[in-house]
């Protein structure tokens, strides 16, 4: 057991009477007259069912067994065609009807998901009993963002390196990337940038290009459009250009003729990702020209086929009065109104860095005018990367439900959002992940892209009975497991709002005493601010006032200490170390109990899945025991590194309950990870 499958295992169903009784209900499927499975995501819907009820169920869908261009014989499964005032685009219905169990959709995609779907209702030994759903997806775009390298590597990937081989690309075509196509539409991932933001402008040479149109048609079939990410100087080093300049008619006639040529290769190519202006990638403020004018003349190059462009938020500078927090916001904010319509800007969950917790981007619900993308990284960059267990789905969900108040109460992240984007943690990876539960953080963002309002429990339960096993106690264990695991993470790393207190270059371990880089938003010390009086950054009006950028009544609870919530306390506040939590706590107390609620909490989670031995197959239940070893040494290394590197300024004893570290601050500054991976020479 490799774990290769994904959730996509098809094992047969142990549970008899329910075998029978799926048995006696889709051993005949009969196609309606203008469902033609000749066309490729019809077939591959078909080819699907076929792999899964013959694993699931042991049926053979034989040409006797199915019907074609009839209206439908009595029993077993239909798929029937119906206009989009029925079921939208890409969406489905699945209902018992008449005897039968009908798929109905509009669109060929929307028959795959409806047969993912139904297929997952049998993984998970659901009841077709009286079964009547309508299906559509919430958000249109629901797409994977790779940081992957031409050169093979990946940036921020911790599982081996990147699924497509650029070198052997377009000849050969790895059954992967069929595999990889399967697991995204199963999910409703609807898009793929097959590259990293930091780009490289060869891949818009010619030969790239037949290598990314090769991609791209193993994609097609399975609803999966292909984009690429555009480097902005790309006119100078690719095109000979002297200028990238947005506004210089020679680079608006090159972009639109490379883009007409993208469009010749791929002609349902989906469009480009910009980072731009940011850690160091060329952009338009170069010219002086703005991220608007950027953006557009990319997205009029793109327009006449349909195609968009994703200009990424994520940029800050080195100006050390300014707050990091507040940068985005401040670009973004005045540009409001000025992109093209095909421009969406794509913004982090939290105004920094992907950190085991920050407040929702304080841009959500800020730019009427502009359609934004949330970015959720599921790569895990900030919170262990591919050694700890920690569920994303809690995260995400926290982001999507937060009330923004932008548009009055009710203005939920989610809400305000046209489209996800997630930060793949894909690699060559046997289990595609490294870490076998990397795999549930890829299902819960294509599900919650698909539905934010899905709840993180159902997720995770789905997704353990179709990895693991249907059983009861291996479901609720798993999904208790990755639900309490990210607030465990939390208080091991960085609890109570505290922020990017990683080691520097590769973000792995705890450096909360880095304060020596060039610029001082790459230093811990910068965003945790712990002196004799106290801890935290004051975004208050007092301090950057960042917090004055979130509507009335969420800035008047977060700027207040007594109202903030305890989760974003040192995010926005300075506070001495003697404040008073609600809970009777000093700060420096609370500090202190969290990082050892951290600590014990992995030693929970290393207990409940020793329960599941036997449960299980060995293989995967051992690799998961050894990844939780590490988990436990490492969490007390955070929460020893942190507290005595904070006892130095707080010079209070630890409380009752709390185990000292065992050495002093020096020891821990002295630890070193020279080949932790996913290293940068700064950042
Ligand atoms: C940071 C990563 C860096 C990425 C950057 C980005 O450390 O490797 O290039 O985000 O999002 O978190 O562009």
């Amino acid at each position: 057991e490799d774990g290769y499958r994904l959730w996509l295992r098809y094992d047969p169903i142990q549970n008899t009477a329910l075998g029978s009784a799926y048995r006696a209900q889709l051993g005949q499927l009969s196609i309606g007259p203008d469902v033609d499975t000749t066309q490729a995501t019809l077939a591959a819907s078909l080819l699907e069912l076929r792999n899964g009820l013959r694993g699931l169920l042991g049926v053979e869908l034989t040409p006797a067994r199915i019907s074609v261009g009839t209206s439908g014989a009595a029993g077993g499964l239909r798929w029937k065609r119906v206009g989009e005032d029925e079921v939208a685009r890409e969406g489905y219905r699945l209902r018992q009807r008449d005897g039968q169990l009908e798929l109905a959709a509009s669109s060929n995609v929307g028959f795959l998901y409806g047969t993912f779907h139904l297929l997952r209702l049998l993984q998970t030994e659901a009841d077709l009993k009286g079964l009547d759903l309508l299906e559509t997806p919430a958000k249109e775009l629901r797409i994977l963002n790779h940081w992957d390298n031409l050169d093979g590597t990946v940036e921020r990937g911790y599982a081996g390196f990147s699924i497509f081989n650029w070198h052997t690309l377009p000849d050969v075509l790895d059954p992967r990337y069929t595999d990889y196509a399967r697991a995204c539409a199963s999910v409703g991932i609807n898009g793929s940038v097959v590259t990293n933001v930091n780009a490289n402008s060869l891949i818009f040479r010619e030969d790239y290009l037949e290598k990314a149109a090769a991609l791209a048609d193993v994609f097609r079939p399975y609803g999966v459009r292909l984009y690429l990410t555009a480097r902005f100087s790309a006119p100078v080093e690719l095109g000979g250009l002297e200028t990238a300049d947005p506004l210089d008619p020679a680079v608006i006639a090159w972009w639109a003729e490379k883009t007409r040529e993208i469009y010749e290769h791929i002609p349902d190519f989906g469009g480009f990702v910009v980072k731009a202006n940011s850690e160091g990638q060329p952009g338009p403020r170069e010219y002086g020209r703005s991220h608007a004018e950027g953006a557009n003349v990319l997205a009029d190059a793109l327009a006449p086929y349909g195609g968009i462009v994703m200009w990424r938020a994520f940029v800050y500078n080195s100006d050390p009065e300014a707050d990091r927090a507040a940068q985005a916001y401040e670009e973004f904010v005045p540009l409001d109104g000025k992109f093209r319509d095909n421009v969406m800007v794509q913004v982090k969950n939290g105004p920094i860095d992907f950190q085991p917790r920050e407040p929702f981007s304080p841009l959500f619900g800020a730019t009427p005018e502009t359609p934004l993308l949330l970015e959720l990284q599921i790569t895990k960059e900030y919170l262990g990367q591919g050694t700890h267990l920690v569920g994303l789905a809690p995260l995400f969900s926290e982001v999507l439900q937060a009330d923004t108040r932008q548009n009055g109460p009710g203005t939920t992240v989610a809400s305000t959002v046209s489209g996800l984007a997630g930060v793949s943690n894909v690699g060559t990876a046997r289990n595609w992940t490294g870490h076998p539960f990397g795999q549930a953080d890829w299902y819960a963002f294509g599900r919650l892209a698909w539905d934010p309002a899905l709840g993180p429990e159902r997720i995770y339960d789905e997704w353990a009975a179709m990895t693991y096993r249907p059983e009861s106690k291996v479901r609720s264990t798993i999904t208790e497991m990755l639900i309490t695991s990210r607030e465990i993470c939390v208080n091991y790393m960085t609890p109570l709002g505290l922020h990017h207190l990683m080691a520097t270059g590769h973000h792995y371990g705890p450096g909360p005493w880095v304060s020596d880089l060039s610029r001082p938003e790459w230093n811990p010390a910068y965003y945790h601010r712990a002196d004799s009086a106290g801890i935290g950054f004051d975004r208050t009006v007092t301090g950057s006032n960042a917090v004055a950028q979130y509507a009335p009544e969420v800035r008047a609870k977060f700027a207040d200490p007594e109202t903030c919530p305890p989760e974003y306390l040192l995010w926005f506040h300075h506070l001495p170390w003697d404040f008073q939590m609600d809970n009777g706590n000093t700060l420096w107390e609370e500090l202190c109990y969290r990082y050892q609620a951290g600590v014990d909490g992995t030693e929970w989670l290393a207990i409940k899945w020793a329960a599941l031995e036997g449960e299980i197959d060995p293989e995967r239940h051992a690799e998961v025991s050894q990844y939780l070893t590490i988990q436990q040494r490492e969490a007390e290394w955070w929460k020893n590194a942190c507290l005595a590197y904070f006892q130095t300024f707080a010079q209070r004893p630890f409380p009752d309950g709390v185990t000292p570290p065992p050495h002093d601050v020096d020891h821990y500054r002295s630890l070193d990870y020279p080949y932790a991976p996913g290293i940068r020479p700064q950042w």
